[in-house]
């Protein structure tokens, strides 16, 4: 196996981290004409990436189902007519074996998510077990549980917790027409519970809710103006799950979404930016020109949460076909390798 370290300074000192962007600004980098935006997309990605290289996360849901939120686009929320099935949290010794079939298969991260409004006391001590058993395997661990006090978070972060995910979903204004159960002040105060205790942020959002184009805007806008930029950012196309109020909704054009991928590039120059939910549906084309406007990590493996994602055999063939890499972690060394 070809293993090589890799640089994660700048490149290049014409990329600056910019917190005050106006949704008009960003509205109009989505709206540039394409080659100009996938050229500063491009820049800015090789600035602070190797191109070639794709950061590879494995989801598992540790307890599905069940859920007391009403997010419309989630197939696990109670509130939704034909929801899927609820679980009770997963042993840990189950979770770990998962962990090391993951690890097995080439995943550097392991991110676990449970269908909760946030989590009780018993079952945050069960998840930091969950935590210490995936980092003793080797492996970078991300949890997502819904909303964290700063005591929970400082829980976590002691059971050495690397990321955990929360995300935006859409813009302030938009928010409510999709979750009425909590407001985006709730979602904007865990972020910065989460920050505060030292664990990296994983935060995104969806694209293909019926939002608009300032909508879009207004959400990688907030992204980029939190008051740091999250390592991760999750830009999820929208899965329409049957049972769902917006399992209707109208499909995104592929164009389209390239360019929001490219707007967070852009805006969030050194973060990871994931090609996330909604890869099953999307051809290679539409594959290879998310990467090639900076996206730059993938979950990998048959099932994101409870939704198809490609077969693993997929995912390989294309990464092969277009002469890219998988970050390992070693020890506490990236390095890269084939999948
Ligand atoms: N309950 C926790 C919460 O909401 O923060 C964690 C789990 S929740 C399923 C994690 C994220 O998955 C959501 O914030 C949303 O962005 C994404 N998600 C859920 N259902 C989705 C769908 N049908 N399509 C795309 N993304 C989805
Ligand atoms: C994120 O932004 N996307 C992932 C992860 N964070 C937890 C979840 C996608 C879920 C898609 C619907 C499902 O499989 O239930
Ligand atoms: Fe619950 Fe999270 Fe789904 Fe909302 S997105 S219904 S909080 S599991």
């Amino acid at each position: 196996m070809q293993h090589h370290i890799v640089s994660t300074s700048p490149k290049s000192s014409f990329v600056s981290f910019r917190h005050d962007w106006t949704r008009d600004e960003v509205a109009a980098l989505i709206a540039l004409p394409f080659p100009e935006l996938m050229f500063r997309a491009q820049s800015t990605h090789r600035a602070f990436f190797d191109p070639t290289e794709m950061q590879i996360s494995t989801l598992l849901s540790i307890k599905t189902g069940g859920c007391p939120e009403d997010c419309a686009y989630c197939p696990q929320s109670a509130k939704h007519e034909q929801g899927v099935k609820a679980t009770r949290l997963m042993a840990v010794e189950t979770v770990l074996k998962e962990a090391q079939t993951a690890k097995n298969a080439g995943a550097s991260r392991f991110c676990m998510g449970a269908a909760w409004r946030s989590p009780k006391d018993h079952d945050l001590e069960t998840v930091c077990a969950m935590i210490e058993g995936v980092k003793g395997l080797g492996m970078e661990t991300c949890v997502t549980l819904g909303m964290l006090d700063s005591r929970q978070s400082e829980r976590l972060r002691a059971a050495g917790l690397d990321y955990y995910n929360h995300n935006l979903d859409t813009s302030p204004e938009y928010y409510g027409e999709i979750i009425t159960t909590r407001t985006y002040q709730e979602r904007l105060d865990t972020l910065a519970n989460v920050r505060d205790a030292g664990i990296n942020v994983c935060c995104g959002g969806i694209v293909g809710m019926g939002e608009d184009e300032s909508d879009r805007a207004g959400l990688i806008a907030t992204l980029a103006n939190l008051p740091k930029h999250p390592e991760s950012v999750p830009i999820n196309l929208l899965v329409r799950v049957a049972g769902t109020p917006l399992a209707e909704a109208e499909a995104v054009d592929p164009i389209a979404f390239v360019r929001i991928i490219a707007a967070a590039r852009i805006t969030m120059p050194a973060s990871h930016v994931r090609l996330a939910a909604g890869r099953e549906t999307m051809s290679d084309e539409a594959h290879a020109l998310c990467f090639m406007a900076g996206a730059n990590s993938i979950f990998y493996g048959e099932k994101l949460l409870t939704t198809p994602n490609p077969a693993e055999h997929r995912d390989r063939r294309l990464l092969a076909e277009l002469g890219m890499k998988t970050q390992v972690i070693v020890g506490k060394r990236e390095s890269t390798s084939s999948l």
